[in-house]
């Protein structure tokens, strides 16, 4: 018989969203273009020419979908604003229309017995703003203090947990040196000064939601990975420092030290952000918890001919076929993940707040059959109970995601729901991941 791991009595299950990946209504009820808007329809940007201009049609769709989730037994539900529906030019005039969206849409949640977890931005910058500079004019981080200040009075009688920012390195370098998400940019120090402002407002923004949402809990949600050298040659050693560097510790030392790496300050040279003094002590502000997106581990190779950092992935021969391209199905690495934050930054308290795995779901008399999805949740939430067991300070797991949506740059080439949507009709089949994770939510536990 399979061993039953049962988590801690008041563990946090969830599941999350963004409201690009999902409402669609782009243009709908006063809302403005955001970047993403302005990114897809931009012809060869999205790999099966996709956009998000219905996907999910969620906006239309919400009160189903809650529906769903409750019937799902689903209690904690992670989703982010679209500021360009609440602000369409980024600052000035309130879109009533859009914040009532919110408005009704946290109603309904609650309702249903379901907490709201806000992310104030998951990368759709209202396309004014980046008409004026984007993230990387400092403005943008004030800009985006006064967005919080509109949505948390708004929103702060109701909502108590908050999330800054979702993933800061995929929409800074993304979106700024690789070029393949929007704004579509490719230049480092933008990057880099891109990453600081929005750290910048991270910290900015924290006391605003503090005043205007009492008792509430803040964080910033990093994507992270555990990293290893292809060998124990000092290149390889080296290497991964440096990607550990640019992908994780870029965007956890600020936060948890006051500073940035000083190994990475060295290796960007000119590239590196102009900081004002003073930044640095907001950014550290301390925040309640630390989101965790975590995906997979990498594995690098010093590569002089490789990326800026002279470095490259290296792809095992025994990843699994149904692994997602460069992601491998590896628990472990969670798992060293936790015990690697609780021991280099103090024991903060986290929150895992995506987790999952893209498949090629298919419909099969009526039902979708996802074993895969069903053995990479379980190994992964093994490895969460495990941290918990070993001492780290692990409140929470979210599933990325609810339901199939946009994926970004991919389009609907890859789905990551524990519901199968189907972008033609809108219906939503619950897939068998989702029953499995019913009875996780039942027992407070996972067995195989
Ligand atoms: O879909 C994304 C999400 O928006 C941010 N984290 C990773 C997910 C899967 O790629």
């Amino acid at each position: 018989m399979n061993d039953i791991y049962t988590f801690p009595k008041d563990f946090i299950w969830g599941t999350a969203t963004a409201s690009y990946q999902i409402e669609g209504a782009w243009n709908e009820d006063g809302r403005g273009p955001s970047v993403w808007d302005t990114f897809a329809h931009t012809e060869g940007k999205i790999d099966d020419n996709t956009t998000g201009d219905k996907t999910c049609d969620h906006y239309h769709r919400f009160k189903e979908d809650v529906a769903l989730m409750k019937k799902m037994g689903l209690k904690n539900y992670r989703l982010s604003l679209s500021w360009s529906r609440i602000l369409p030019e980024g600052k000035g005039g309130v879109n009533q229309k859009g914040l009532d969206f919110y408005n009704d849409l946290i109603d309904e949640l609650l309702a249903a017995g379901i907490t709201p977890f806000i992310t104030l931005f998951h990368w759709d910058l209202p396309q004014a703003l980046q008409d004026a500079g984007g993230w990387a004019n400092r403005e943008t981080a004030y800009l985006y203090r006064d967005y919080a200040e509109i949505v948390t009075k708004a929103l702060g009688d109701r909502v108590k947990n908050w999330m800054t920012h979702n993933e800061p390195w995929v929409h800074t370098m993304c979106g700024h040196f690789f070029g393949n998400h929007a704004p579509g940019l490719t230049d480092l120090k933008k990057a880099l000064q891109t990453a600081h402002h929005m750290l910048l407002a991270h910290g900015l923004a924290i006391p605003v939601i503090r005043k205007n949402s009492k008792g509430c809990r803040v964080g910033l949600v990093n994507n992270l990975e555990w990293i290893e050298p292809a060998s124990s040659s000092e290149r390889d050693k080296a290497a991964a420092a440096r990607h550990d560097g640019a992908f994780n510790r870029w965007y956890l030392d600020p936060l948890f030290f006051g500073s940035y790496p000083q190994d990475m300050m060295e290796w960007y040279g000119e590239d590196v952000p102009q900081i004002e003094a003073g930044d640095m002590k907001i950014i550290s502000t301390p925040m309640d918890f630390l989101g965790v997106n975590f995906y997979t581990r990498r594995i690098m190779a010093h590569d002089s001919q490789g990326n800026f950092l002279n470095c490259r992935q290296v792809r095992y021969p025994f990843m699994r076929k149904s692994d997602y391209e460069e992601w491998e199905n590896n628990a472990e690495g969670l798992y060293r993940l936790l015990i690697r934050l609780k021991e280099d930054y103090n024991s903060p308290e986290l929150m895992i707040t995506e987790n999952g795995t893209p498949l090629q779901d298919k419909i099969e008399n009526g039902e979708v059959h996802d074993p895969d999805r069903i053995d990479y949740l379980y190994r992964h939430m093994g490895a969460a109970w495990q941290a918990i067991a070993d001492g780290v300070d692990l409140k929470g797991y979210f599933v990325w995601s609810f339901l199939d949506n946009f994926e970004w740059c991919l389009g609907f080439t890859k789905r990551f729901g524990l519901v199968y949507t189907d972008y033609e009709s809108g219906k939503r089949i619950v897939k068998d991941s989702g029953r499995w994770y019913e009875k996780v939510l039942k027992t407070n536990s996972i067995s195989l």
